[in-house]
């Protein structure tokens, strides 16, 4: 008889393994777990699209977690009233007018929760630190993945792949994926504008605009959208995102499937 100590560790090993070998190639890989990036993650997976979530930090939820300044609340306005209907999200409508507020916790986690349910992964721990690239036509296949504890660690191991139809930048106000693709991918024309400052009402509307498909195999969502076409801030309002993350979401399946 194993001992108990043996039994974790090779129940652990070998699930773990089993997902990787799994992971190793997916419909879609989504990098983030902030609002835009679960959003799109329950979309995408619950339309039979395996995917994933690649998310750094030990947890989920991105800027949610921090509310607005530390509050434990965010609003949304009404044209997110559907997707939070979708998550089985709890909302009240404030006595400003136009706004419902929501716990910043429920909202994170009923977004990862649903996520998960509609079959998606959302992996920790992990940083996308580069994408997979061909030519001929141009386009995206997939990233480069190491933990974030090496990352932290400044040691120099090499990482692994994991190849997809599509990556969709949901990396938040600081545009990860779109950054190594503007200055590692030959034959990508693409500048970083830069986010600009706050003008809630027109960022609301422009980052949904804005979302989808960057060059083939690769998408943006959420504030990386600002970061990239140079559009204000909105702060701790988040309709916007969670349209963005499901405006996404049906880009990519028109597009792949
Ligand atoms: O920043 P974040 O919440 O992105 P979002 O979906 O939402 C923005 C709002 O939270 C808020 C706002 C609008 O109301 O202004 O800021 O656009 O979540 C982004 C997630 O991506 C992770 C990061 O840790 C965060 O949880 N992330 C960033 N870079 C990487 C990454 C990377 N290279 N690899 C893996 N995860």
């Amino acid at each position: 008889m194993r001992s108990l100590e043996e039994r974790i560790s090779r129940s652990i090993w070998r699930n773990t393994l089993r997902d990787w070998l799994e992971l190793s190639r997916v419909d879609v890989v989504i990098v983030g777990a902030g609002p835009s990036g679960m959003t799109a993650a329950k979309y995408l997976a619950e339309r039979g699209l395996k995917t994933v979530v690649f998310e750094r930090r030990l947890g989920f939820g991105g800027g949610i977690g921090g509310g607005g300044m530390l509050m434990h609340k965010v609003v949304v306005d009404e044209q997110a009233l559907p997707i939070l209907n979708d998550f089985g999200i709890r909302y009240f409508k404030d006595e400003e007018e136009g706004l419902y507020v929501i716990d910043a916790s429920e909202l994170m986690a009923k977004l990862a929760s649903r996520a998960i349910d509609s079959g998606a992964k959302i992996v920790n721990g992990v940083h996308v630190e580069d994408v997979i690239y061909r030519e001929n036509p141009l386009r995206i296949e997939g990233v480069v993945i190491q933990w974030s504890a090496v990352v932290l660690s400044g040691l120099h191991v090499d990482p692994l792949f994991v190849s997809s139809k599509a990556v969709v930048d949901a990396t938040g106000h600081d545009a990860e994926v779109l950054k190594i693709v503007a200055r590692k991918v030959p034959g990508v024309n693409m500048q970083l504008v830069g986010e600009r400052a706050a003008y809630s009402e027109a960022s609301e509307r422009l980052v949904v605009e804005r979302t989808g498909r960057v060059i083939p195999g690769l998408y943006v969502a959420g504030m990386a959208v600002a970061a990239l076409y140079g559009l204000p801030r909105m702060g701790p309002i988040f309709s916007s995102m969670l349209l963005s993350g499901r405006k996404v979401a049906e880009e990519i399946m028109r597009d792949i499937s």
